[in-house]
């Protein structure tokens, strides 16, 4: 996958993908990166890439024309890339948006700061406009370096273990079961027996009625989308009486 990004903040771009499994997959050449300061397409000698907005209110605008030639630069790398802004007002991003990201060949990203930009800018020529969720961030990068994250780990080839990216929480609509590592005893805490019990099928069952119940305290929107089989119904189920009995029928 080959990504552009149009941000006025590319040192931040660059460094955060250069760790972890992105970095890795940058390494590799899996995933390729371009960044496109507006600041470096402006004219004049204060380099300005913001005005005041006609209308007046606080805040500045992204003005259209470093944007324009920033974006110009971009294409000419990625021709064939999809223009997605990264707004307040967009689409939310999810794991189905994150693995159809994932499969694009290109992808320009552009990163507003400031109050936003300049609306003709937006209205002919950005594809689409996707958001993090309802709260405020102070600009689109770290929005923008979240959906990367999001969509580079579910490539083919990036992730040591295939199978990590497929057990994920959510690729099958529930929350992830606990994990545990050594010591099995510690003052915090013992693991629970069944992990340390050597019998696979009953680990498997245990995790299984984990996630389930995780769901089912926290998030019962996701649960409300599911139609379990028997066997998961069964599970939860049981935890919702071990859980009742606990904590006294309310
Ligand atoms: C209501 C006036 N502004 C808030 C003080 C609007 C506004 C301008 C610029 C809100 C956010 C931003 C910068 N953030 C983004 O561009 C952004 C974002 C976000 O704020 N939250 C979640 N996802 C995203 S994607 C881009």
């Amino acid at each position: 996958m080959k990504v552009a990004l149009l941000t006025l903040f590319p040192d931040l771009v660059r460094q955060t993908l250069t760790m972890g499994v992105v970095g890795r997959a940058v390494e590799r050449g899996q995933l390729q990166l371009h960044c496109f300061n507006p600041r470096d397409y402006t004219t004049d000698n204060y380099r300005t890439v913001d005005d005041r907005p006609f209308g007046g209110g606080p805040g500045m605008v992204m003005l259209i024309e470093p944007l324009m030639r920033a974006l110009g630069a971009a294409r000419s790398v990625l021709p064939n890339a999809r223009v997605v802004s990264m707004s307040p007002q967009g689409r939310r991003f999810d794991q189905a948006l994150a693995i159809e990201f994932s499969t694009r060949a290109e992808i320009i990203f552009v990163c507003g700061r400031y109050e936003g930009i300049d609306q003709r800018f937006v209205d002919t020529q950005i594809d689409e406009e996707v958001s993090l969720g309802d709260f405020v961030t102070s600009g689109g990068e770290l929005p923008a370096l979240t959906m990367i994250d999001a969509a580079t780990r579910l490539m083919p080839g990036v992730l040591h273990t295939e199978q990590s990216a497929l057990e994920d929480s959510f690729m099958d609509g529930v929350l992830d079961c606990p994990h545990y590592t050594r010591p099995p005893q510690h003052p915090l805490g013992d693991v629970p027996p069944i992990l340390l019990s050597g019998n696979h099928a009953e680990i498997a069952k245990w995790r299984r009625q984990q996630s389930l119940g995780a769901t089912w305290l926290r998030r019962p929107d996701l649960l409300a989308k599911l139609t379990l089989n028997k066997r998961d119904q069964t599970l939860l189920d049981a935890f919702i009486a071990a859980h009742r009995d606990k904590n006294g029928v309310q």
